[in-house]
């Protein structure tokens, strides 16, 4: 169903806001930390059309019987608003900021893989915010907008995570990967072409639903807090690396110790894969990447068997290199590899997965594409 079939009109316009991959830095942004992620061309598209009565009608063509009615006056932060919580969160926040933002008729399709760790809560809410920064005119840079879409995931939906997917689908470029400082959100887009160097990156979606709202994932960023008070930092960021074995010695909670562990290498990755893309050696990321999900499954602990199935699998077929991406416990794994080399490492991840008994996973290409735009 359309804008037209669901509201009887024409929309003022139609936005779009992509899903995103972390190519590495995991968990690092709630730690004021770095990440490096890439727009999908996967896309959540955003129909809108003013009203002048402070209503708000969304409606999901992706979700049956998924069409909602809120008055702007009445919205409250609680977790029982369904996927309408989300654009309805970020009405509630550019409100709580004194943005002059009335009702609307919302409509919603999208491309994004639900649950499957790649951003497509982040995509709802960046586009909803776009659609109504331009039709109330509300002059937002693409900083204000992301940080007004996480206020509205952190505190009207109720769940803890931190700007980096926000960011990835309100400034990432095509042809590029976005290297953002998540303490101040300054930022640098990273060349990544990977088809002109004969490369390809895959997505693995596990197809085990990922949902960072069960508090598996607040409890890590709980760890990462109690690793920060320990050492008497304001974020595990300003534990540098060349400390850290000393910094170790200082942390008695095994846990939290392995949190800052994964945090500290895991900015230290994200510099080295920025440093090796500038110099062009970008096969040489591989090892990298593998760090990256060892330190996520055996330090952070937030893998699961499928994530590592595929890791391991993609490594045995010859992969550059593999890690999962996003929060964890399930989503999506990225993999690295020579073009010829897709079809075979494809077919080493299904066999292994069959050999598991793990359901089939589905497996795609990111290519790096453009950030939210109005279309
Ligand atoms: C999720 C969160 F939403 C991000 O903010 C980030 O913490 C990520 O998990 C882990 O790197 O996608």
């Amino acid at each position: 169903m359309s804008f037209q079939d669901v509201y009887g009109t024409e929309p003022e316009g139609v936005w779009a806001a992509p899903g995103r991959v972390n190519l590495i830095g995991e968990h690092t942004d709630y730690n004021d930390g770095f990440v490096l992620p890439l727009a999908l061309p996967h896309t959540c598209h955003v129909a809108a059309a003013r009203r002048d009565d402070g209503v708000l009608r969304f409606h999901s063509a992706d979700v049956p019987g998924g069409a909602y009615q809120l008055e702007l006056d009445a919205l409250t932060p609680g977790p029982e608003g369904g996927w309408a919580a989300y654009p309805a969160g970020v009405a509630w926040a550019l409100r709580e900021a004194g943005l002059p933002v009335g009702g609307a008729d919302i409509h919603v399709a999208g491309t994004v893989p639900t649950g499957a760790g790649l951003s497509s809560s982040a995509a709802l809410e960046v586009g909803t915010a776009l659609a109504l920064g331009d039709l109330y005119d509300l002059g937002l840079s693409r900083e204000r907008l992301a940080r007004l879409c996480q206020r509205a995931e952190n505190d009207f939906v109720g769940t803890p995570c931190g700007i980096m997917d926000q960011m990835a689908s309100a400034c990432c470029t095509e042809g590029h990967a976005l290297f953002l400082d998540s303490r101040d959100l300054s930022r640098r887009q990273i060349p990544f072409d990977l088809a002109a160097e004969g490369m390809r990156l895959l997505v693995v979606d596990t197809r085990v639903k990922h949902t960072l709202s069960d508090g598996a994932y607040a409890a890590q960023r709980r760890a990462c807090e109690r690793g920060a008070e320990a050492l008497g930092v304001p974020a595990l960021r300003d534990v540098p690396y060349d400390g850290l074995e000393a910094a170790l010695t200082r942390v008695d909670d095994p846990e939290a110790r392995r949190c800052v562990r994964h945090v500290v290498t895991e900015n230290r990755r994200v510099e080295e894969a920025v440093g090796l893309l500038e110099r062009g050696e970008t096969r040489a990321i591989g090892p990298v990447l593998y760090a990256g999900h060892a330190s996520l499954r055996d330090d952070f602990r937030v893998s699961c068997p499928e994530l590592d199935t595929v890791v391991e699998a993609a490594d045995g077929a010859g992969a550059l290199g593999a890690r999962m991406t996003g929060g964890g416990f399930g989503g999506s794994a990225i993999v690295l590899v020579e073009e010829a080399a897709a079809r075979p490492v494809t077919d080493a991840v299904l066999a292994a997965f069959e050999k598991e008994g793990f359901g089939a996973p589905r497996v795609f290409e990111a290519v790096p594409s453009e950030g939210a735009r109005r279309m």
